[in-house]
């Protein structure tokens, strides 16, 4: 009688589609096994990408999760986050208190739209890093990764492709004021940072449980600073300590498990990172909002002019909302430990 070999995978089971170099790609891998998911990865090649967009409504970002089940495609880092938590409670990447909940997202949030420059450091400042990063995202774009042979017409292809790849690297670090005098700044918020780190990872962000907020911070480092070979030099001369927690990040999301501490345990340990001026996150939410208010559209952030970010005020505004919706006992316990924090209070504002 044949043996018969089932797949690993369920019919049923989900579709990741991102590139290796994308942060938020990793977040999300990160974040599928932590949950437990049944799931595989696939590139968002040039092959897909018309059926993947048409699938999202035209959304031409990644990562994007098919769940293959018909219940629908998922778009964005922190939603896949959120989604998965909420259909595998069990390993959710988000506490059910509710106060200790906001204080993942606005970490989470942090992470996202402020360490991102710390992040792309590297890719802004150096040609070799953009020309490392480029070869790997323009091979994916060719449905192949790093070390799989290319045929000649690809190889061809591929030369073709990076002219554009490396000028969309440069354009994202200027929009995110990575250039110019902002260099400074963000090899400032990348010490600070890391230095920081040292004492808010116990072991995890959020005591011996992975948040949605560790899974951010897993992406930067596994597509980013621990993996383009400059960034990784500095990591390990600088802030050691991130490597080591990279590799048990990873072994706590396939374990599962982990016990979240209590909000009055993770507020002051965040405190260095969200208090104060959140590493200048705080001022920055605020004239992003203001632009945005007041139609001008556009701030100085670090000493250069950037468009403001719809995208950053519209998450911003969603954790508003979740503040607002809090019963009012654990609205309290909220502002027991994180009521003076200039972050909490832009968050507050509707
Ligand atoms: N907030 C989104 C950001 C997604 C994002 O910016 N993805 C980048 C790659 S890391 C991208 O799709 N870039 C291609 C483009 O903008 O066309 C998330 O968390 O998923």
């Amino acid at each position: 009688m044949a043996l018969l070999f089932l797949p690993y995978r369920s019919a049923m089971a989900m579709t990741l589609y991102g590139t290796d170099p994308s942060f938020y790609t990793r977040k999300a891998f990160l974040s599928l096994i932590a949950t437990g998911a049944d799931f595989s990865y696939a590139l968002k090649s040039l092959a897909n990408k018309a059926e993947v967009e048409a699938a999202v409504g035209g959304y031409h970002r990644f990562p994007v999760v098919d769940t293959g089940d018909g219940s629908g495609w998922i778009v964005d880092s922190t939603r896949i986050g959120l989604a998965l938590s909420a259909r595998f409670p069990a390993r959710s990447l988000l506490p059910a208190d509710r106060a200790l909940a906001i204080l993942v997202r606005i970490a989470d949030d942090w992470f996202d739209e402020w360490f991102l420059r710390a992040a792309i450091l590297f890719r802004a400042r150096s040609a070799e890093t953009r020309r490392f990063v480029a070869e790997v995202g323009g091979r994916n774009l060719l449905g192949r990764h790093a070390g799989e042979s290319l045929t000649p017409a690809e190889a061809e292809q591929l030369d073709a492709l990076l002219p554009g790849i490396d000028r969309f690297f440069l354009q994202s670090c200027a929009t995110n004021a990575v250039s110019g005098p902002g260099i400074a700044d963000a090899e400032q918020l990348l010490a600070r940072t890391a230095a920081l780190l040292g004492e808010a990872l116990a072991p995890f962000l959020f005591g011996s449980r992975l948040s949605l907020a560790d899974a951010a911070l897993w992406g930067f480092l596994d597509s980013g600073l621990l993996w383009e070979p400059e960034a990784r030099a500095w990591v390990e001369a600088n802030a050691a300590h991130l490597v080591g927690w990279h590799a048990r990040a990873l072994a706590a999301a396939e374990a599962g498990g982990g016990a979240w501490d209590p909000p009055d345990r993770v507020a002051p340990r965040l405190a260095p990172l969200l208090g104060g001026d959140a590493l200048g996150f705080a001022p920055f939410l605020a004239a992003n909002r203001a632009a945005l208010a007041d139609g001008t559209k556009r701030l100085t952030l670090a000493g250069v002019e950037v468009p403001a970010r719809g995208f950053t005020e519209k998450c911003r505004a969603e954790i508003a909302a979740e503040i607002a919706a809090l019963p009012p006992a654990d609205r309290a316990r909220l502002e027991a430990v994180a009521g003076d924090w200039p972050l909490l209070q832009l968050y507050r504002q509707p």
